[in-house]
C-alpha cells in the first residue's frame, strides 16, 4: 500500500482531475500510474491514446504523451502508432460507447490482428460524457433518457467478443482493485499481442445499477482451475455475468505473434527512429498521368 500512496501522492500532472466525486476512472487513473511507477513508463518509452468520452479525459491527468482522436478510433491511432515505433509501450483507454458502439468495428478487427496493444476498457454501461444515455453494455430493460421505456437490446459481452475475434490476452478487475489493477496493466503491456483489460467502472451519476457497491458485492476472482490457455473455458467462463458472480482476472491468455512481430521492416528497427530518405517519385507519377 506504501507504493500507492507514494503514487498518489506524487502525481506529476499538472491537471486537476474533473470526473465526479466516486467515479471510478480515479481507480483506473491511480492504477495507471502505480503501474507507471513501478515499471518507468514515461514519454521516453510509452505512450497513451483515448477516445472521446469521460474516460477520455485520462490523457490530460498522466504525464505521458497523449492523443485524444475522434470518438470510437482510439484503437487505429493506437495501431498506428506502435506500426511508426513498434519500441513503444501503447495504451489505449476506451469507453464502453467508444469501443462498443461507434468503434466496434475497429475493437474486433485490432484484436483479429494481435496489434501489440493494450486496451484499458471502461466499462460503465452508458454513455457517461454525454449524460448517461444506454451503451452497448447496458442491460437490457434499462431504463435512461434514450431508452425512457427500458432498453429492448440485449448488450455485447466485450471477453467474449475479444476472446473470439483474436485477442491474446483477455482479462477484467473492478475500479476499487487498484493495487490489483496495476499488476494487471503490467502483464497486459508485457503480453506480446492484444490485450484487452475491461474495468469494471462505476459511473456514479448515471448508472446506479453498477456501483461501487454492486460490484464489490458480486465480483469473485477465477482461481487457479481455470485454465487460461484454454479457449472454450476462456469463453465460458467470459459468458457467466450472473449478477451474484461475476468473475475477475485473467480469463485468457495464449502466445501468438503480434501483428508487428510479422512485419518484415519492423524487424530491423522502429521506423520512426530511422533518418528518412527523400526522393523524388515524379517519374513514378508520370506512369499514372
Ligand atoms: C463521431 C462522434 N459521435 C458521437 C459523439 C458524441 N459522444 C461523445 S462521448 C459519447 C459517448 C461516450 O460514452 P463512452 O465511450 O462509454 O465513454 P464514457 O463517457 O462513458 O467514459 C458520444 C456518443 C462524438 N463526440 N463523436
Ligand atoms: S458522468 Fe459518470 S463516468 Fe463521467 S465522470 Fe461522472 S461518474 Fe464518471
Ligand atoms: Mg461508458
Amino acid at each position: 500500500m506504501s507504493n500507492l500512496v507514494e503514487s498518489l501522492s506524487n502525481s506529476k500532472t499538472p491537471n486537476v482531475p474533473n470526473w465526479c466525486p466516486g467515479c471510478g476512472d480515479f481507480g483506473i487513473w491511480s492504477a495507471f500510474k502505480l503501474a507507471a511507477q513501478k515499471k518507468g513508463w514515461d514519454s521516453s518509452n510509452s505512450a497513451i491514446v483515448a477516445g472521446i468520452g469521460c474516460h477520455g479525459h485520462m490523457v490530460n491527468f498522466v504525464q505521458i504523451t497523449a492523443f485524444e482522436g475522434l470518438h470510437g478510433r482510439s484503437l487505429p491511432v493506437a495501431s498506428g502508432i506502435k506500426m511508426a515505433n513498434n519500441n513503444l509501450n501503447v495504451f489505449s483507454f476506451s469507453g464502453d460507447g467508444d469501443s462498443l458502439a461507434e468503434g466496434c468495428n475497429h475493437f474486433v478487427h485490432t484484436a483479429r490482428r494481435n496489434h501489440d496493444i493494450t486496451l484499458i476498457l471502461h466499462d460503465n454501461a452508458v454513455y457517461g460524457l454525454t449524460t448517461g444515455q444506454t451503451s452497448p453494455r447496458s442491460p437490457k430493460g434499462y431504463v435512461s433518457k434514450s431508452t425512457p421505456a427500458g432498453s429492448v437490446e440485449e448488450p455485447l459481452n466485450p471477453l467474449t467478443m475479444a476472446i473470439a475475434s483474436g485477442a491474446t490476452f483477455v482479462a477484467r478487475e473492478y475500479a476499487g482493485n487498484i493495487e490489483q489493477i496495476s499488476e494487471l496493466l503490467i502483464a497486459a503491456n508485457e503480453h506480446r499481442g492484444f490485450s484487452l483489460v475491461v474495468i469494471l467502472q462505476p459511473c456514479v451519476t448515471f448508472n446506479h445499477m453498477y456501483t461501487h457497491y454492486f460490484f464489490q458485492k458480486n465480483t469473485y476472482y477465477l482461481d487457479k482451475t481455470h485454465d487460461i490457455t484454454n479457449k472454450l473455458h476462456a469463453l465460458e467462463k467470459s459468458m457467466e455475468w450472473d449478477l451474484n458472480k461475476i468473475p475477475l482476472g485473467i480469463f485468457y491468455k495464449v502466445e501468438s505473434p503480434s501483428y508487428e512481430d510479422q512485419i518484415p521492416v519492423l524487424q530491423s528497427g522502429a521506423l520512426g527512429m530511422r533518418n528518412i530518405e527523400v526522393r523524388n517519385i515524379s517519374d513514378l507519377y508520370k506512369g499514372f498521368a
